[in-house]
């Protein structure tokens, strides 16, 4: 069989045999020094408190230190489009971690759901039958895995998987190829909630052959708690060019649907099963399966719907003869139709954005034809867009696989992408983003439930904003009208006990909520800083507005003019932090930026180049909307700030971290910040207008000779301080390595022409990450020196695609 090239297993990617171990394990339980306990004792205390406080009223806690997530380290590409839930799949065949509940990530590994292949001889005997899985199932005890793993591989480069198996022993070779739609650049089919799967099956013998593939499914996520009775109930169906059985039921309240269905061919027999226990041994299934290689049909003639008020399995069976020495392919969908979300304190339904073009009730069917109809025009869109990287020489092998399968995170982060009600629709311009391409939510990190934290996003928005322009802008449009937002809701600020209005009136939010309450209305859902002091939130907003408005190569002034007030504000009231007059705004010696347990006192080389980059694009959103006056008061601003920023932090080598006694001196990784920021956006010359090209130079070779090579001997990216020799243990986040900073760092060495080093220093922590300690599509926040790792599953490291943006950036100039 001749594979046309965008259905050939890609040559990078993440790959591994089907019984893959990993040789480091490591645990989120990191104990900090004493001394730095004792300094954390009463937020410790008062988290507790919160803690006890929150779980007795049954309240949704947003961060959950006490019960961390151990990493699996079994995961493969998740299925699913944007923002309609996902499920996860191990490299082993599992389906596992269930995010279709919009406040949970379910790490549950349902042994129900799974293929079969049954292959029998030419006299119909059957010689082979086995799980296409190889994770060891703890029900169902009688499907077995009858592979050899060893001589099966999985190839991951998302939105795509490839499982070879090779079972030439019993004639047969097989291929998986497994696609969800997430599209770059594609709004309709990119938010569907379905996967497809092809099994390319090819008889290697000269015998015929008669193989069943079949896809077994079952009811709700895994969760013995979550899964409440419920009515269920089955069906099978044949619409379009398509047969299977659809499975109704409900999630907390949310209706959803699981279809599995196998598009018709002449040479495939399809047969269903529409009822099977999956708490039973299985025998029934895998028996009727050994003998006749398809389901009982007898048993689906009457077509009715089955109810059922437990568990309920059921299956799609694919059976097709082949000839000797020739081949056929499979193609099946699973397609997961969940309308609507509920979010845990607020009555109101929100229906998913596919609805609009899919319809608010069984949609299931429509998506099943329009999967089977499309993929491969899917297929062909994802090879065009990775085929730049894949087949750039001079890109190594490591970034092939890590530029897209980070991307997992913008489907499988937590991901809602919601339609818009009518009524707001209305009221809003006719060119806000919102009005045709809804709302956008995905969370800080699996453990971290607050949707769109900005402070985090900003590092990670060049995923979306390369990919999905759209999408972005219409997260931004949010952000900017919760900057008017007040919730007067008073809360204990848990880092000093305060009591704070949740959110003031002209601040830029930490984040829009927590799907466990009230989000996109109940703001803010951080509980630990006052973030309306935060000195980082307000000129990330104004940065990417920049972004947005000029993500076409053009300036888009509908964009500014909608933007420019809110900008205005936010950036006059951060200017309250500049005690000093010098133009440049000051830390106010707490952690009142994203480095949320890292002090910083005085200017500070972070907040303080943010500032400046921010400074640089009002200039220019001013000058757009010929607003003479504020472009001159910003340019004053920043005639006078760059000369202080130089004179307050620049030590000859690098620049200091802030403006304390026995901290300054400390080498920040990220320290150059606003810069790397201007560079992702076009204005890679600007900046050498705000500070000299050579300082730049320096710092980044002090950092890399520091941070990256004095850490781990290189081989773990950037730590986040150095001291005195060695990282920085003043507090946790000092001496932890962020994966989205190393890789915005890398990026920025890129851009400035330290292209070796930059490469070194992300893949020493990406192959570590991935190679050694399995956490691939788990990418966490933080990993320490040893043993250790914090909040896996994280929004930041999307960051990477700062990297993509700095090597396209360079190549155009040569
Ligand atoms: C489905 O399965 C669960 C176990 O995973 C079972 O406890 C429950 O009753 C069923 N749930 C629904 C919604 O039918
Ligand atoms: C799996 O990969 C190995 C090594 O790359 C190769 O020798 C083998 O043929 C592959 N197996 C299958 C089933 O493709
Ligand atoms: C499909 O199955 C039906 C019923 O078992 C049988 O009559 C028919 O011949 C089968 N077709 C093929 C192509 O195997
Ligand atoms: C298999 O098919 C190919 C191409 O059709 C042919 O060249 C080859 O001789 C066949 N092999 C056998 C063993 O029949
Ligand atoms: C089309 C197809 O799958 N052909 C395979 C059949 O089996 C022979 C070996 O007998 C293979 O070489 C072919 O690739």
């Amino acid at each position: 069989m001749e594979f046309q090239a965008k259905n050939a297993i890609p040559k990078y990617g993440f790959k591994v045999k089907l019984n893959h171990e990993y040789p480091e394990r490591r645990s989120p339980h990191f104990r900090p020094s004493l001394k730095i306990i004792w300094t954390m004792l009463p937020l410790l205390f008062r988290y507790i408190w919160y803690y006890i406080v929150y779980t007795f009223k049954r309240k949704s806690v947003v961060m959950d230190y006490i019960l961390m997530e151990t990493a699996k380290r079994i995961y493969g590409v998740p299925i699913g489009g944007i923002g309609s839930g996902t499920i996860g799949r191990g490299f082993k065949g599992e389906f596992c971690r269930f995010q279709l509940r919009p406040n949970i990530c379910e790490y549950n590994t349902v042994d129900a759901d799974d293929f079969i292949i049954t292959i029998k001889d030419k006299n119909h005997k059957t010689i082979f039958q086995s799980c296409l899985s190889t994770y060891k199932k703890t029900s169902l005890t009688s499907w077995k895995s009858n592979l050899n793993p060893d001589k099966c591989n999985y190839t991951g480069l998302y939105p795509r998987a490839w499982i070879e198996y090779d079972l030439s022993d019993y004639g047969i070779f097989l291929i998986c190829r497994q696609t969800s739609p997430v599209i770059p650049h594609d709004y309709e089919s990119s938010c569907l909630p379905c996967s497809v799967f092809v099994w390319n099956i090819q008889n290697i013998t000269n015998e015929d052959r008669f193989v069943t593939i079949s896809f077994m499914f079952k009811n709700g996520t895994g969760s013995k708690k979550l899964d409440k009775q419920a009515t269920t109930s089955s069906k099978g169906f044949y619409y379009q060019n398509c047969e299977g059985v659809i499975l109704y039921h409900s999630l907390d309240k949310m209706q959803c649907s699981y279809t599995i269905a196998c598009k018709t061919n002449e040479n495939v027999n399809i047969s269903k099963c529409l009822e099977f226990n999956p708490k039973s041994d299985g025998s029934d299934v895998w028996n009727q399966l050994e003998e006749e290689g398809q389901f009982d049909k007898t048993k689906e003639k009457s077509h009715k719907t089955r109810h059922n008020f437990g568990e309920i399995g059921i299956g799609v069976a694919a059976y097709s003869k082949i000839l000797g020495n020739s081949s056929q392919a499979i193609e099946m969908a699973l397609v997961w139709d969940m309308p609507s979300i509920l979010f845990t304190e607020d009555d109101k339904r929100h229906f998913r954005y596919y609805t609009e073009k899919f319809g608010k009730e069984n949609a299931a069917l429509k998506i099943v034809h329009f999967a089977l109809q499309n993929y491969p025009s899917w297929e062909e869109k994802i090879y065009n867009w990775q085929k730049p990287v894949l087949e750039d020489s001079s890109l190594p092998d490591w970034y092939k696989s890590a530029i897209f399968n980070e991307c997992y995170f913008i489907s499988d982060g937590g991901t809602v992408w919601l339609a818009l009600d009518e009524d707001l629709k209305t009221s809003l311009k006719d060119h806000d983003p919102r009005k045709k391409y809804g709302r956008f939510a995905y969370l800080e990190g699996h453990e971290y439930r607050m949707y769109n934290s900005y402070d985090v996003h900003f590092y990670a928005s060049h995923a979306l904003s390369k990919n999905w322009p759209l999408i972005q802008q219409s997260l931004h449009y949010d952000l900017k009208d919760f900057i008017f937002t007040e919730v007067p809701e008073k809360i204990e600020e848990l880092y000093n006990g305060k009591i704070i209005e949740r959110k003031k009136p002209d601040t830029v939010p930490h984040d829009a909520g927590n799907p466990g309450e009230c989000p996109f209305n109940l703001i803010n859902a951080y509980p630990i800083h006052d973030v309306s002091n935060w000195r980082d939130l307000g000129t990330k907003f104004v940065l990417q507005t920049f972004r947005d408005a000029t993500t076409s190569g053009q300036m888009d002034t509908n964009i500014v003019k909608d933007m420019y007030q809110a900008c205005d504000i936010i950036m006059r009231k951060l200017l309250e932090f500049d005690l000093d007059n010098d133009g440049l705004i000051e830390n106010s010696g707490t952690p009142d930026q994203t480095y949320d347990t890292w002090v910083m006192t005085g200017t500070s080389s972070y907040c303080g180049g943010l500032w400046l980059a921010a400074l640089y694009v009002m200039i220019k959103m001013a000058s757009a909307l010929e607003i003479i006056e504020d472009q001159e008061f910003y340019q004053d601003l920043l005639d006078r700030a760059r000369q202080s920023f130089d004179k307050k932090l620049w030590n000859g080598k690098y620049y200091n971290f802030d403006c304390s006694k026995d901290q300054k001196s400390s080498i920040m990784a990220d320290q150059l910040n606003g810069f790397w920021y201007l560079n992702c956006i076009g204005l890679n010359l600007d900046i050498y207008k705000i500070i000299p090209k050579s300082k730049i130079q320096s710092a980044l070779k002090e950092i890399y000779n520091n941070n990256v090579l004095k850490f781990c001997q290189g081989t773990m990216g950037a730590v986040n301080g150095f001291i005195n020799g060695q990282s920085n243990k003043i507090c946790v986040q000092s001496q932890e390595v962020w994966t989205g900073v190393t890789y915005a760092l890398a990026a920025m060495m890129i851009q400035e022409g330290l292209i070796e080093e930059g490469f070194k220093t992300a893949e020493g922590m990406f192959r570590s990450m991935t190679e050694k300690f399995g956490l691939i599509f788990d990418t966490p926040e933080a990993l320490y020196d040893k043993s250790c790792y914090r909040a896996i599953g994280y929004m930041r490291p999307l960051s990477i695609w700062s990297m993509q943006l700095a090597w396209e950036s360079r190549k155009s100039l040569k």
